[in-house]
């Protein structure tokens, strides 16, 4: 590949050559995830945890072509109050993206994939893609497992969305050979809610425990991501039955209105925001946060002398 559309930020290059912890962000979640200005003031905190902690954010995006790792703020300004019109740019968008030289958010897929070309191991973000419900009917399954399944970062999220089938999203990352950590819980959480009945492959309490496990896989030669669910803190928790009322009716409103393909994760957090009033979006932001602050957590471990 022809590394110069690769742009690192002086501040992650810093980092990088000074084998500091470094944790990348995403930037779909900031376009297509929630409206502005809370996409912004979200964005803006989630790098400010890291930097307290003592990490450095490296926010990723595609801009002019340029696969950028660390953004400025006027960057991060123009994607979150650009919003939907900046592509939502997952694996399969990055080369038309970049030969355009256009602008594109990064979903999951594509934020692992440059976080690799950047050489950064650990990634935060809120929720990943999965297998959606209907999947026999759609075929709808996000690049995000695909993506799992063979780019070595590790994915630190909230578990999977009520709005997908968590039991054939859990099948396919076995399938694809991606190990799933509960973060201090047994079962993976659902995002909103912290609860489920599905249990994880393994639950770990101790960032370290995570960030050996990281550099075993490596070492082995075992290619792909690792997955690391991390329950909502409880204090702003939803509560699972008026969750699942407003996914059913986003769920039927999205069939109604025929809205398919990379449309329907956005609708269905837009809607369920809606139907919530708001509620949703609130745990959502503090969900993110409490991810980076983990994330920055098993960076620290991965990047330490001792491990
Ligand atoms: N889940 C969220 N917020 C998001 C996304 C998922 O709670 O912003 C975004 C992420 O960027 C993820 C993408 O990678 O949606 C998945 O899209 P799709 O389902 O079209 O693969
Ligand atoms: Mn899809």
């Amino acid at each position: 590949m022809n590394l110069d559309v690769l742009s690192i930020s002086n501040e992650v290059k810093e980092a990088l050559l000074h084998h500091k912890p470094i944790v990348a962000l995403e930037s779909t979640i900031i376009s297509h995830g929630m409206p502005f200005p809370k996409n912004l003031e979200t964005a803006k905190k989630a790098e400010q945890i890291l930097r307290k902690e003592g990490v450095t954010p490296a926010t990723i995006a595609i801009l002019n072509g340029k696969l950028k790792v660390g953004l400025t703020l006027e960057e991060l300004t123009y994607l979150a109050k650009k919003g939907r019109k900046v592509i939502k740019t997952s694996r399969r968008d990055i080369p038309y993206i970049v030969s355009l030289g256009l602008d594109g958010a990064t979903t999951v897929s594509a934020t692992m994939l440059i976080a690799s070309l950047a050489s950064i191991k650990v990634f935060a973000t809120g929720g990943i893609g999965g297998v959606h419900r209907g999947v026999s009917e759609t075929m709808d399954i996000s690049c995000d497992l695909e993506e799992l399944g063979k780019t070595n970062v590790a994915v630190v999220c909230s578990g999977a969305k009520a709005i997908l089938d968590i039991p054939k999203t859990l099948e396919y990352l076995e399938t694809k050979g991606v190990l799933v950590i509960g973060y201090k819980t047994d079962v993976l959480p659902l995002f909103y809610t912290s609860k489920s009945p599905y249990p994880v492959n393994i639950r770990m309490d101790h960032p370290k425990e995570i960030a050996k496990t990281m550099k075993t896989k490596w070492d082995l030669g075992l290619k792909g991501g690792i997955l690391i669910t991390n329950p909502i803190p409880k204090e702003y928790e939803m509560d699972p039955v008026e969750m699942n009322n407003a996914i059913q009716k986003a769920i039927e409103k999205m069939n109604e209105r025929k809205i398919i393909g990379k449309e329907t994760t956005p609708f269905l957090l837009e809607e369920i925001a809606n139907e919530t009033q708001g509620k949703s979006l609130d745990a959502n932001i503090h969900l993110v946060h409490h991810n980076c602050y983990v994330a920055a957590q098993i960076a620290k471990e991965y990047y330490s002398e001792k491990l």
